[in-house]
């Protein structure tokens, strides 16, 4: 006699089947269109061509797989064994022809995805010779020092503390950046590894001690972005976080100016690094 699965079993099934199909459609029901990504094209000069990039990657990856996956599915179903079917199939080894088909088929795709990412990079690294805005900034442990180095003012921030209750994320050190402008960011570190990351623009950039790494952006969109350090690099990496304001130009000056007031003139500079010239950690 049958057993019959238990109940709680085929509970579980409809529970997680139920969970996955909403887990699906909340995410098509966000954004199919940025691939799921946490941005929109419009957030950056430069986001619309790295969803663009990333969408055509998943069709080209989502046909090939539904190629594959056919060819797989076909061979089973008209291959499979059948009743009184003793004898093997034809074998093809060494059948050169195949073997240069699916050796040069690959290559070609490769290929192809090769040329789009090496475009895209080209673009998306592209700087300009005179930026309108130059901002440096410093990652340590556990947080971020941003020199504006056209208003020669500063801003250090300090460890963010996550301890469960409200209202943190408004202490978080802000970032502000003019909207439209285009804004060169130097990137470095004071003390271990840690990479300057903000989601929404798509970009992330070591900052390894001893040595600079530029970038160029333009924000289209104004509005209030997260940012976070994206190396493990220590104890307290989690709590390395930051927001980024894209304001207005009066706001942004008044920003500068609010510095400036409080007496954060001038730039933080290598001086307070926490390694000597030779690399050495102090
Ligand atoms: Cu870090």
């Amino acid at each position: 006699m049958r057993n019959p699965s238990p109940p709680s079993r085929s509970r579980t099934w409809r529970i997680l089947v139920a969970g996955a199909l909403a887990a699906g459609l909340s995410g098509c029901a966000t954004d199919v269109s940025t691939g799921f990504l946490p941005s929109d094209a419009g957030v950056t000069n430069k986001t619309g061509e790295l969803i663009a990039f990333w969408n055509g990657s998943w069709v080209a990856a989502l046909a090939v797989g539904v190629l594959v996956w056919g060819l797989m599915i076909w061979a089973l179903i008209v291959y499979r064994k059948r009743k009184d079917d003793h004898e093997l199939p034809v074998q093809l080894q060494y059948h050169v022809p195949l073997e240069l088909m699916y050796t040069v088929i690959p290559i070609v795709m490769v290929g192809v995805l090769f040329v789009f990412s090496q475009r895209t990079i080209e673009s998306v690294q592209a700087v300009e010779e005179d930026p309108d805005l130059t901002v440096e900034v410093y990652g340590k442990q556990w947080s971020w020092d941003f020199n504006y180095l056209d208003h020669d003012v500063y801003y250090s921030g300090e460890r963010v503390q996550l301890t469960g209750e409200e209202g943190v994320a408004d202490k978080l050190p802000t970032l502000y950046l003019p909207v439209d402008q285009n804004v060169q960011f130097d990137i470095k570190s004071r003390d271990v590894q840690h990479a300057f990351w903000i989601p929404a623009f798509l970009y992330k950039t070591d900052m390894i001690p001893g040595r600079t790494n530029s970038f160029q952006v333009v924000p289209t969109k104004e509005g209030v972005y997260m940012g976070k350090c994206a190396e493990m690099c220590g104890e307290f990496h989690s709590e390395m976080l930051f927001r980024v304001a894209v304001v207005s130009e009066e706001e942004f000056e008044a920003q500068m100016e609010a510095l400036r007031e409080a007496g954060n003139v001038g730039r933080l500079g290598d001086e307070l690094n926490r390694y000597d010239s030779e690399g050495a950690n102090n």
